[in-house]
């Protein structure tokens, strides 16, 4: 791969992997077009030209910044087409529980392991063979479980490890595999290793996390949390400043010290003797950061909305703690993984996934939860159009290297039904139409508690109602330029607390009794994925794709041929022709029609 300087083309820039990703990154943000950079005049351009032409808006730095990225990776996604290799993880239904509002078994209010083990024969029932828990490690709560105090034990108030083991023994005596979350980008600053470090900074532990010299009124650098305000933190005790990427308890950790990483392999191995299958690791893209941490760009800042993302998204060894973690304790055990990796593109993807590359095994990415120039704060109405061709793009370009992760809910996003639709009578319909595409695209669903009862946003009245770290700090940040309404509509629109509303299990018993309602059809897809290998293992082949609003495609082995056909909107639209001799499986409306009705799906077994 040749090197990007100043002399390079835009489009050898978004030939390169990274520069691909980037540039479209970029586009999503803004709201461009990706023709813009097909476009010869635009692509013959050299990055000097780019540079001049750009100067007001873009300074040099940018462009520095741009081609250390691109400069950083040697390596090029394996691209040659070979066929899927088979794992229990590509066949698996999973299914996100995440603890704090799943399942009260001790009647204190709040979700527990008990409450979980007692739901295990719905889950089973619902025929989902996989499940994540988000964390039930000690904490104290700061992040709700993402920020561990101790990653050997569990939470007092989620139970004891004698109920873990207990679950861990009733999934896998189900037949479900159970995976749990890997947060080790930080730690609770209430971990015993940041005591340590803040105690005595010749310890071992005082090198496990970042600190650094700074006046106390100024942060070592530009760099800003997500969950609002500076990424640094004082402390008296060493005078010295610490990072933190998320709330001002979670604490960055040092993945450059050894020590530390050889006490994480350490922990990851002691779970995975226990029996666990795998782990979803949290934001696992962070973990290496640009020696010296400098300065964020501003442009890239103002851009993505955080100041230094740059120096830590996609890090310099990145790949290299990855290869280490799977090699000294995933491997051994044979273990499953899916990383957490915001603001990853798909050829990043690819290098972080590829079957020849040793570190992962999927990751989430995100862009599909906002259509382009839009932030999950914003209060708009999510097109499935723009879904349509986010699937096409990755199945199309993916590779079987690679194998997608299907979701669109998760403990930290709002009910896609609420984004896409405002007009509630029409959820039922919506709902089953996401279950389908999560289910019958090529790809391991990952469906979120409440998703089978097509649960949606939460009404919230007032900032009181809501409790979770990012909402209240955004909410204050609001405060500082906004009005009370102003403020509150803006978390709202994006609020974390949607997902986190305790499971409605009045409503899962009322749904359970009846054919017609979302559970049982979630039920029935997903025995229906189970029993055909085309929809599981079957080549995608899209058609229709330039169709607004209709989105079809076929699933191919070469034994079966399925096809599923979505009208994407809230209005009738006229059917696509269906293959003849189709024979009709199941769908949200009963029997097709000549005309789709709104949000309507079927799916059809190809009969020949
Ligand atoms: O704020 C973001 C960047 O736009 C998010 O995408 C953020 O990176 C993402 O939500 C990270 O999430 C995970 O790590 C957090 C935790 O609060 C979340 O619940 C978890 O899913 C810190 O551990």
């Amino acid at each position: 791969m040749g090197r990007i300087t100043w002399n390079s083309k835009v489009l050898e820039v978004y030939a390169n992997p990274i520069g691909r990703d980037i540039i479209r990154r970029i586009l999503l943000q803004m709201n461009l077009p990706k023709a813009l950079v097909d476009n010869p005049v635009v692509g013959n351009l050299k990055l000097a030209t780019v540079r001049r032409l750009t100067a007001k808006k873009l300074g040099d730095s940018f462009f520095e910044t741009l081609m250390r990225l691109l400069n950083n990776e040697k390596d090029m996604p394996a691209e040659d087409a070979c066929a899927v290799r088979p794992a229990w993880w590509k066949e698996a239904v999973f299914y996100q529980i995440y603890p704090r509002s799943f399942c009260d078994g001790n009647g204190d209010g709040m979700g527990d392991i008990g409450g979980i083990i007692s739901r295990l024969d719905y889950l089973s029932q619902l025929g989902v063979n996989a499940l994540w828990l988000s964390p039930v490690y000690d904490s104290p709560n700061d992040d709700n479980g993402y920020d561990i105090r101790d990653y050997r034990k569990i939470w007092e108030g989620f139970g004891s490890m004698e109920d873990f083991d207990r679950l861990l023994e009733g999934a896998h005596a189900r037949g479900m595999r159970l995976i749990m979350d890997l947060v080790i980008n930080h730690t609770s600053d209430e971990h015993a290793w940041f005591q340590s470090a803040l105690r005595d900074k010749e310890s071992p532990y005082g090198d496990f996390y970042f600190f650094r010299k700074g006046e106390k009124d100024s942060p070592p650098n530009n760099w800003t949390s997500f969950f609002s305000g500076s990424a640094w933190r004082y402390f008296e005790e060493r005078e010295e400043w610490g990072l933190h990427l998320f709330s001002q308890k979670q604490m960055d950790l040092n993945w450059e010290n050894p020590a530390l990483r050889g006490e994480i392999t350490d922990m990851i191995r002691w779970w995975l003797a226990k029996g666990v299958d795998g782990f979803r690791m949290d934001v696992i893209n962070y973990i290496s950061k640009t020696e010296g941490l400098p300065a964020g760009d501003a442009q890239v800042g103002q851009l993505m909305g955080y100041y230094g993302i740059e120096h830590y998204f996609y890090g310099p060894r990145l790949h290299e703690y990855l290869k280490e973690i799977r090699r000294e304790a995933f491997a051994p055990f044979d273990a499953f993984s899916v990383g957490e990796t915001p603001g990853i593109g798909m050829e990043m993807s690819k290098l972080l996934t590829g079957d020849d590359r040793g570190e992962l095994d999927m990751v989430f990415s995100f862009d599909h939860l906002e259509t382009p120039g839009h932030v999950r704060f914003d209060a708009y109405k999510y097109d499935l159009n723009y879904l349509k061709t986010y699937y096409i793009d990755w199945l199309e370009h993916y590779g079987n290297h690679c194998w997608m992760s299907l979701f669109f809910e998760n403990h930290d996003n709002p009910r896609m039904i609420s984004k896409v639709e405002p007009d509630k009578s029409l959820h039922p319909a919506l709902a089953r139409l996401l279950l389908t595409i999560q289910l019958t695209l090529k790809g391991t669903p990952f469906i979120f508690q409440g998703q089978e009862l097509g649960a949606a946003n939460v009404e919230f009245k007032n900032i009181g109602e809501m409790s979770d770290v990012e909402s209240i700090n955004l909410y204050k940040e609001l405060l500082k330029t906004k009005s009370e309404e102003e403020a509150f509509r803006i978390v709202l629109a994006g609020s974390r607390d949607h997902a986190r509303a305790m499971m409605d299990w009045e409503e899962a018993g009322r749904q359970r009794q009846r054919e017609d309602s979302v559970y049982s059809y979630c039920r029935q897809l997903i025995a229906l994925r189970k029993d055909n290998a085309a929809l599981q293992y079957g080549e995608v082949r899209f058609t229709n794709k330039r169709k607004k609003n209709i989105f079809t495609w076929f699933r191919e082995t070469g034994a079966a041929t399925w096809y599923v056909e979505c009208n994407l909107c809230s209005r009738e639209t006229a059917r696509p022709v269906t293959q003849r001799g189709s024979g009709w499986r199941i769908g949200n409306y009963g029997k097709p029609s000549s005309m789709m009705r709104p949000y309507e799906v079927n799916v059809y077994e190809i009969v020949s």
